[in-house]
């Protein structure tokens, strides 16, 4: 399958600089060689062009913002990027999304689900559906998911809802750092969430088949975002937002593989985002590597 490569290299959704960076490194960790190895053809389509964060007001005013930075420049990005990954799927190939921050997800799920019944896998210690009104700092990429799923007001933006996402088939894997009123949000909401505890006391391998089975149900095709804050930041030091207590290496190539192991039998697998790689606070590039490599894994690469 051909893979397109779309690099966004976006940091307005982010609390710090350097995640402009994430598709430069992941690309760097070989990326392309790991996908031909998985047995796909990557194509890459470049990055798309954005405004420096330096030069735009992060408070530029719009009505209903709330406290969301950058509302105005995270959207004109989203929105180019929602086209070309429908564009990417239209032309029968397979949509790779570099991030960035969290907030790209706002442009790859609703260009997947254009046309399409979409569910989704959130690998993330972070449940990133805050709305611009409960949203404790103000950063976009902790809220997406309200974003896509018409949770709140975001300014005068009309992304949401996305036309064929499935609420019910949106699940979290490896969650451990909620803000309070997503909790709200979560358990008042169709969405399925499994938190670190349910990874402690089933193993991966379990969960991820329960998660892969909830996404799959009604839906045409599933998207992964893979948000490196997921993995514990021993494993992935070069995130903007770490929180100790996440999967280890072999738990993430476990997860990604079982994907990809589905995936071969009944062509799940539609579109893949993968976020925060933060350059600046990495070590020897290891978090790209990571990021990278665990691609390759939901690819279909394996040991032997
Ligand atoms: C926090 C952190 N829940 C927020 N979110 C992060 O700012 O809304 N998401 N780091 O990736
Ligand atoms: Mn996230
Ligand atoms: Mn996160
Ligand atoms: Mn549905």
């Amino acid at each position: 399958r051909t893979v397109r490569i779309i690099g966004a290299p976006m940091d307005y959704g982010a609390n710090r600089r350097g995640v402009d960076m994430g598709p430069s490194a992941i690309r760097y960790a070989d990326l392309a060689d790991g996908l031909e190895q998985a047995g796909a053809v990557p194509v890459d389509d470049g990055d798309l062009s954005m405004p420096r964060a330096e030069e735009r007001d992060p408070d530029a005013d719009q009505p209903s913002r709330g406290n969301a930075k950058f509302l105005r420049e995270i959207e004109d990005v989203c929105r180019l990027l929602s086209d070309r990954v429908a564009s990417t799927l239209a032309d029968g190939e397979f949509p790779l999304v570099l991030g960035g921050d969290h907030s790209v997800a706002i442009g790859s799920l609703t260009g997947s689900a254009r046309a399409a019944e979409l569910g989704v896998l959130w690998f993330d210690a972070h449940a990133d559906c805050n709305t611009p009104e409960t949203s404790p700092t103000g950063n976009v990429h902790g809220m997406p998911l309200a974003a896509v799923l018409g949770r709140g007001t975001f300014g005068d933006t009309e992304w949401a809802p996305a036309t064929g996402l499935c609420e019910s088939a949106i699940v979290y894997v490896g969650l451990r750092s909620i803000d309070e009123r997503e909790r709200t949000l979560i358990r008042d909401s169709e969405m399925t969430a499994f938190t670190m505890s349910d990874i402690d006391r089933r193993g991966i391998s379990a969960v991820i088949e329960d998660a892969l089975t909830i996404a799959t149900d009604g839906t045409d095709g599933v998207h992964v975002s893979l948000d490196l804050d997921w993995l514990d930041p021993r494993t992935a030091p070069g995130v903007g937002t770490p929180v100790r207590g996440g999967v280890t290496y072999r738990e993430a190539h476990a997860a990604l593989e079982a994907i990809s192991r589905r995936d071969e039998a009944d062509d799940i697998l539609r579109s893949m985002d993968v976020v925060e790689v933060n350059p600046i606070l990495d070590e020897g590039n290891e978090t790209a590597t990571l990021a990278s490599e665990l691609t390759a894994s939901t690819f279909g690469k394996r040991i032997l």
